[in-house]
């Protein structure tokens, strides 16, 4: 079966994760390769649906083990129903936040067990494994700025104070260390144009290389 490729964006608040991914994908598509860009939490009907209940802090008191279930009933939806569909017709997937975020946010920071995320990890996402992930790194209170600089009402992750921030970026880039292969730890603290081409650059070098090759 011919595969596609599978790229994720992950890092904290405001990195700019939302905009490189957009970026990347339009840049790969003027290199004539089929793109599919999508999200997490959401990315198809049923996963949407959850995304509102997640951010909006509905299930906040249901606790870290709840919302870690949660966001893998909505990964399950989006992989089954999006992703695996898109890469099995060998499409470039580009995905803003996918399993890193959930052991970095319900993991490292809300300190739900290894075991939980392994397993909610098989069911929902399989052998839907990312093939490069760019984790976008700038001090927290530069994220934080940026998000506020949009104007919109803080959600139920982005009111958490500076410490949990810092935790958060600390979290990333440890999960980064972890797996060098997979991930690229990209300096998104300057202008969004000179980190789009950085980007850009390592995603041309990866793509060159046979699938499944780091
Ligand atoms: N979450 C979780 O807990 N567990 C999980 O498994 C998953 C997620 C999948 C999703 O929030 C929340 O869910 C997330 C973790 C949790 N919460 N937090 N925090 P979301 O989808 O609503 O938001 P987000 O993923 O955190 O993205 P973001 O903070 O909204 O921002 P971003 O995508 O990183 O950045 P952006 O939207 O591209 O840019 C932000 C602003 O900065 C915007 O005005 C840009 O124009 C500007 N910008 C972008 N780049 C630059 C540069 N280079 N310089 C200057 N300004 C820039």
């Amino acid at each position: 079966m011919r595969r596609g490729r599978f790229i994720t964006f992950e890092g904290g608040e405001g990195t700019g994760k939302s905009t490189q991914a957009r970026r990347l994908a339009t840049h790969l598509r003027a290199r004539g390769h089929e793109v599919v860009e999508t999200r997490e939490p959401g990315g198809s009907p049923g996963a949407e649906a959850v995304r509102h209940v997640l951010l909006s802090g509905a299930a906040e008191p249901l606790g870290p083990s709840a919302e870690a279930m949660l966001f893998a009933a909505a990964r399950a939806d989006h992989v089954d129903t999006l992703i695996r569909p898109a890469l099995a017709a060998g499409r470039i997937v580009v995905c803003d936040r996918f399993l890193d975020s959930t052991r970095v946010y319900q993991g490292a920071l809300g300190a739900v067990p290894a075991a939980l995320l392994d397993a909610l990890e098989q069911v929902a996402a399989g052998a839907a494994r990312p093939d490069l992930t760019f984790v976008l790194d700038v001090p927290s209170e530069i994220g934080l700025a940026r998000a506020a600089g949009r104007g919109a009402a803080a959600d139920r992750f982005e009111a958490q104070g500076a410490d949990y921030h810092g935790k958060v970026r600390a979290a990333f880039l440890a999960r980064a260390a972890a797996d060098p292969a997979r991930c690229v730890v990209v300096d998104a603290s300057g202008p969004a144009d000179a980190v789009e081409a950085e980007i850009a650059r390592l995603a041309d070098a990866r793509l060159s290389a046979p699938a499944g090759a780091s």
